[in-house]
């Protein structure tokens, strides 16, 4: 929800996000999906127990749906804001501390400030930087992710801050006292790109808490490239008051589906799929192991969910196309699937795909540069410009109904 009350605009896809996060209602029990199986995309708007979406409401309790079953199997469980949060910002720096039964930890995300535009400045997250231009009038956040969640191999699991707040002392009362080895349990299986988006939680809790950092918290935006947009896009699913997501060229485990990648790993072609993804490092929660080394198939969702998490807030897909590891006609069937969450809103323009032809990784090339700018301007300074981009440079062919990937209808919801 948009909790910031400077600068609130009666912009379209605002009052609609407002819509979708303002309906109570009592959501359906997710049934028992031991024997889930399914060699498609699942329906965006079915429920878990055959229910069907209709309405924005339902779409609120549908997008919970999918973020309880998303943590469950493959993110992990993003924790509770901590007990006490502090903040105070000096030079270019925030500084975070954040405290949880008698333990702290303190990071400190840097800001850049642009030359142009006045305070409080609208601004971008960047997940360990960001690599696309920044944008004019547009501070950037940067969020030393790897501090927080370490992602080097497979032997990072449990490293970094985050860790050292939730999980040690847990695991030290778990030896003493075996009933809290639960908790304990749910912080050792947590995915790397959970933690981060804990973490941009708690930015975005000490920006709202400190003016004197100058940030417009009701228009910040989340980007990162390759792993770093993997770690974006999950963070602008679960975190709501971010008005813009941009993963940039982030493969699988980001803007890909698992199926499609199988797929295409199945027809010879080398892309990422969720059992390499699983040996190579820790984005993911050991749960999804189970899934990753039999079949996704299992899964009761796949990243185009991930994606329509977001709406109807923005999300611009900036992908390459020229480089099989990740997946790009993977990652263009997914995002079109899961563009139909903005469609049935009557908003598919807050979200864009643009697929560039070959370029070297997380390098932006500037024939996406007008594309960038029209989605900063809407999303980030409240411009009404035309957002209206699917395009790839691989002359993908991919529309929701797809009788292999999607089989399913795209309802109109009220
Ligand atoms: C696209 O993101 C990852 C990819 O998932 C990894 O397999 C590869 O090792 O690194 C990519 C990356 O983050 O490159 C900077």
């Amino acid at each position: 929800m948009v909790s910031s009350s400077r600068c609130i605009s009666a912009a379209p896809w605002l009052l609609l996000l407002t819509a979708v996060h303002a309906s109570a209602q009592a959501c359906p029990a997710i049934p028992s999906l031991a024997s889930y199986n399914n060699t498609a995309l699942p329906d965006l708007f079915t429920f878990a127990n055959g229910q069907k979406v209709q309405t924005l409401a339902d779409w609120a309790c549908r997008r919970q749906e999918i973020s309880t079953l998303m943590q469950m199997d493959e993110l992990g469980t993003l924790p509770d804001p901590p007990a006490s949060m502090t903040a105070s910002f000096s030079g270019s720096t925030l500084t975070i501390t954040v405290s949880e039964g008698g333990k702290s930890i303190t990071f400190a995300p840097t800001i850049t400030y642009p030359n142009t535009g006045t305070a409080p400045f609208p601004a971008l997250i960047g997940m360990g930087g960001i690599s696309i231009p920044s944008p004019a009038g547009v501070a950037i956040i940067n969020f030393n992710n790897e501090q927080m969640a370490a992602q080097d191999t497979a032997a990072s699991r449990g490293q970094g801050l985050f860790f050292n707040l939730f999980w040690e002392r847990r695991v030290r009362r778990c030896i003493i006292i075996l009933a809290l080895c639960g908790q304990a349990l749910i912080f050792l299986r947590l995915g790397a790109m959970m933690a981060w988006a804990w973490a941009v939680r708690v930015i975005m809790d000490a920006l709202e808490q400190t003016p004197a950092a100058k940030i417009n918290t009701a228009r910040v935006g989340v980007s990162g490239c390759s792993r770093n947009g993997k770690g974006a896009l999950v963070a602008g699913a679960f975190e709501p008051r971010l008005v813009l997501t941009i993963p940039q060229e982030s493969g699988s485990g980001g803007t890909d589906s698992w199926r499609i990648s199988d797929f295409i790993f199945s027809t010879g072609i080398l892309t990422q799929n969720a059992s390499e993804i699983v040996q190579e490092n820790v984005w993911l929660s050991t749960n999804f192991d189970q899934f990753a080394n039999t079949s996704v198939d299992k899964l009761p969702f796949d990243h185009h969910s991930l994606g329509a998490m977001v709406a109807p807030r923005g999300l611009f897909v900036i992908d390459n196309i020229g480089i099989d590891w990740l997946g790009p006609f993977s990652s263009y069937g997914a995002m079109v699937s899961a563009r139909t969450a903005w469609t049935a809103m009557g908003a598919s323009d807050s979200m864009g795909i643009s697929q560039a032809s070959n370029h070297s990784h997380c390098v932006f090339p500037s024939t996406q540069q007008p594309q960038l700018t029209v989605f900063i301007n809407k999303f980030l300074f409240d411009q009404d410009t035309d957002t209206d981009i699917v395009e790839t440079a691989g002359n993908y062919t991919f529309e929701v109904p797809d009788a292999q990937w999607a089989p399913w209808s795209v309802p109109t919801l009220v």
